[in-house]
């Protein structure tokens, strides 16, 4: 009997309708669901293929530990009971010998059990966990927001009201689809009128379709929001009733702006003056507007004040909360308890981190995280104190860190690690003990988007699964449960029902909501309301106010208005390094095929993209004789590796793009695997960091290029 079961997608990001048919107690097709509230009928290219990860031969269907030498690939299957057995020692054996902080909990980019990990540590009696994102990925931008609006907001896509104009700022948003729907709402727009400005190293499909593309020098847009926002002062653009009734520090900012002048900013960033100047008349001139910004914005050691600069653009455009401009979440969920009440201050205090970086990782903020940069050194010097446990939950730290060579280092000094992910990726290859991971078919999870900016809220279920896997909200609760720890679930859905619960006592519509009525509905939704903040009489913030100036960077001891610096490694910061590195290199700018370092192994999904691309203009590839397809040998101060050359008019001739994720999956050899063609042998972890965030440099560095005969 065929059963057709709705569910989500969570392959990415993102949370796309999807309907899976259940035969046999095998999944043979999945389709998009046609009346899902969001993605209305439209899924992604690895969506649609997901049969290919849930039923890869390789994936991880048992846990295993090691025996022969670290990375020799020797393993032994083993229960999860003597997984639970393992984990328990080495974790009791590393809290008596070093204390808990020595163990650091790692994962990646937000997937389902995000929320989790903080609960799992903070449980184990650590305030250490981490993720490569977070500095460098969503973080500030949320930080900003908070720090701003009291709030993160997203483009109104949900309403009647379009956005005039968006701001595609260093974000690829019909590829990477940050929310994974959001890249068929953005075309949606499109195609009803909403016109669009990039500002993009690369002639992406986006600035193709765009009125304006800005070829921005790479880690130069802090000067670039500077400078927009300046022209929209000094021209009288901006909003005044927004920013007389409801902005803090609008002199202030005035002030600081008034030193960005055309002039200085158009030489900062290569882009010519009258595109300045046009950009930021369409904004500021055409309400409502809105800005997509991406994670480009975020991998400079002055993250904090980029993004800083950019969001102040939509508060003085007065484009915050109203329809067609950034919309403030109804709240419809709250995240589950993460267990902090288990940290003392003493213990607050000891996150690594948290001394430099008080944004990130500071004990009074109330999402810190450990700083990645801080933790790996420690690995290595045992500074501030050793860290001798990594227990990593879709974290594959060896390809997604900056400065891989160093997160190798590291790794091999550590005393234990385990690693629960979907297949071996180097870095389980490199641990003590494997964990097999459910996909998105194979767990129950509730997820509320547009992220951090809710109205929905869906159920992901399980509907398969795949030899022995599991959920990690579900090995978090068995361990913490089997030694013998007060992790307040016995399983995952009891923690989600105490989320619904929340919801129904904030709208009475849906009180009595639990996990399993959810299932059943599929999603629920709220109403969304716009400028609530004249509702409330308020932002949620010190001063009550939108701060353009901010009092909560202030009182921590960074500056208060955004201000522009050189990127540490520069033709202008260290022009001594142009002679051997004369290009500047950017990383990242992913493809619609693989979500940052998976689905390599895919069939279907490598086929159409075999090879890492590193892409340089016509006349930097003349210089060197390197045609489209030749393999290009990349090297920075830290390290080289291969790409396979695209050709391209549709980047500075002084610039250089590699994608970002690379590892082969047919080899055998770690190192090999992971240090061929990975980017971040390329990039740094070492100082400066981001004085707020920690953030380190994943782009705007110099290298330099070579053919490989
Ligand atoms: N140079 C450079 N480096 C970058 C970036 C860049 O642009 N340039 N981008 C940065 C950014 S923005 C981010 S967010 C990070 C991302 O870094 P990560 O999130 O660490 O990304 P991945 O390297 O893909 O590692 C995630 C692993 O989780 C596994 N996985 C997937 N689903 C699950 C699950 O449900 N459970 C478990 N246990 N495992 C699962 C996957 O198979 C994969 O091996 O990388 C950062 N690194
Ligand atoms: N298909 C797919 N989707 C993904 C991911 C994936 O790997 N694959 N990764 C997920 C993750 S973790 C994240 S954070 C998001 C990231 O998604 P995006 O934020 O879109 O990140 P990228 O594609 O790395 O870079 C976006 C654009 O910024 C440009 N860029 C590079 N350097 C600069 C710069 O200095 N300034 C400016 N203004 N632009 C620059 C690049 O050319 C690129 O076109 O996507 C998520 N979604
Ligand atoms: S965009 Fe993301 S959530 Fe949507 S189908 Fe693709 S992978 Fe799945
Ligand atoms: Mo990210």
């Amino acid at each position: 009997m065929k059963q057709h079961i709705k569910t989500t997608c969570r392959a990415c990001h993102g949370g796309c309708g999807a309907i899976c048919t259940l035969e046999d107690g095998k999944i043979t097709e999945i389709r998009p669901d046609p009346d899902h509230p969001l993605s209305k009928g439209r899924m992604c290219i690895k969506g649609m293929k997901s049969l290919e990860i849930l039923y890869h031969p390789d994936r991880l269907k048992y846990p295993m530990k090691r025996i022969g030498k670290r990375g020799e690939g020797k393993w032994e299957r083993i229960t999860w009971q003597q997984a639970y057995e393992i984990l328990a020692k080495n974790i009791n054996r590393t809290k008596e010998k070093y204390g808990p902080e020595s163990i650091i909990v790692a994962q990646g980019t937000g997937r389902h059990h995000f929320q989790h990990v903080p609960r799992f540590t903070y449980t184990l009696g650590s305030p250490n966990w981490l993720e490569p994102g977070f500095a460098m990925c969503f973080f500030p931008r949320v930080q900003a927001c908070m720090m701003r609006f009291g709030s993160y907001c997203v483009v109104d896509y949900y309403g009647s009201v379009h956005p005039k104009y968006i701001l595609v700022w260093g974000h690829n948003h019909d590829v990477t689809n940050a929310g994974g729907e959001n890249q068929f709402l953005l075309n949606d727009v499109i195609k009803e009128g909403t016109k669009l400005i990039t500002i993009d190293p690369r002639q992406t499909n986006l600035a193709k379709k765009s009125e304006l593309w800005l070829r921005i020098r790479p880690g130069t847009d802090d000067a670039l929001a500077l400078g927009m926002i300046h022209i929209i002062i000094q021209e009288d653009l901006y909003d005044h009733e927004f920013v007389s009734n409801w902005c803090y520090g609008f002199e202030d900012l005035k002030k600081r702006v008034s030193e960005y002048t055309l002039e200085s900013v158009s030489e900062i960033t290569w882009i010519p003056k009258e595109q300045i100047l046009l950009a930021a008349r369409k904004f500021a001139k055409n309400k409502p507007s809105a800005i997509e910004w991406g994670c480009a914005i975020e991998h400079t050691p002055n993250t904090m004040q980029t993004v800083h600069a950019i969001s102040i653009l939509m508060a003085i455009t007065g484009n915050y909360d109203v329809p067609g401009g950034w919309l403030e979440g109804m709240g419809i969920m709250p995240n589950p308890s993460h267990n902090r009440h288990f940290l003392s201050e003493e213990m607050e205090k000891k996150r690594l981190g948290a001394d430099r970086f008080k944004i990130a990782c500071g004990p009074h903020m109330p999402f810190p995280s450990a700083s990645v940069a801080v933790a790996y050194e420690a690995m290595i010097t045992g500074k501030p104190y050793p860290v001798k446990t990594l227990l990593m939950f879709g974290n594959n730290g060896l390809i997604s860190n900056g400065e891989s060579l160093k997160t190798y280092k590291a790794m091999t000094n550590l005393d234990f690690i385990s690693c629960m992910d979907l297949f071996m990726t180097p870095s389980a290859m490199l641990s003590d003990l494997v964990l097999p991971a459910a996909s998105w078919m194979e767990l129950n999870e509730v997820y509320s988007p547009p992220d951090l900016s809710s109205h929905t809220i869906i159920a992901q279920k399980e509907i398969v699964r795949i030899g022995e896997c599991k959920s990690d909200e579900e090995v978090f609760c068995e361990l913490c449960n089997f030694m013998g720890l007060d992790y307040g679930a016995k399983r995952p859905e009891e923690i989600y029902d105490r989320q619904l619960a929340a919801t129904g006592e904030k709208f009475p519509q849906w009180k009595g909501l639990s996990f399993e009525k959810l299932k059943r509905l599929n999603y629920i939704q709220v109403p969304i309301e716009y400028e609530k903040y004249k509702k409330r009489g308020k932002f949620h913030t010190p001063t009550g106010k939108c701060e353009l100036f901010s009092t909560i960077m202030e009182k921590n001891g960074y500056d208060p208005l955004p201000y522009y610096e050189e990127p540490p490694e520069s033709p202008y910061s260290t022009p001594q390094l142009t002679k051997e590195f004369p290009y500047v290199l950017t990383t990242g700018g992913r493809t619609i095929n693989f979500f940052c370092s998976e689905h390599r192994q895919v069939p279907f999904l490598r086929k159409s993209h075999p090879d890492p691309i590193v892409e340089l203009h016509p006349n930097t590839a003349e210089k060197y004789s390197i045609k489209s397809g030749d393999w290009v040998k990349i090297s920075t101060l830290r390290g080289n590796i291969i790409q396979k050359a695209k050709i391209t008019d549709g980047i500075d001739p002084r610039v250089i793009n590699t994608e970002y994720g690379w590892w082969y999956p047919e080899m055998d050899n770690v190192y090999e695997s992971c240090m061929r063609s990975n980017c971040n042998v390329l990039t740094s972890m070492g100082e400066p960091l981001d004085p707020a965030m920690g953030t380190y440099q994943l782009r705007a560095l110099l290298c330099s290029i070579q053919k490989v005969e």
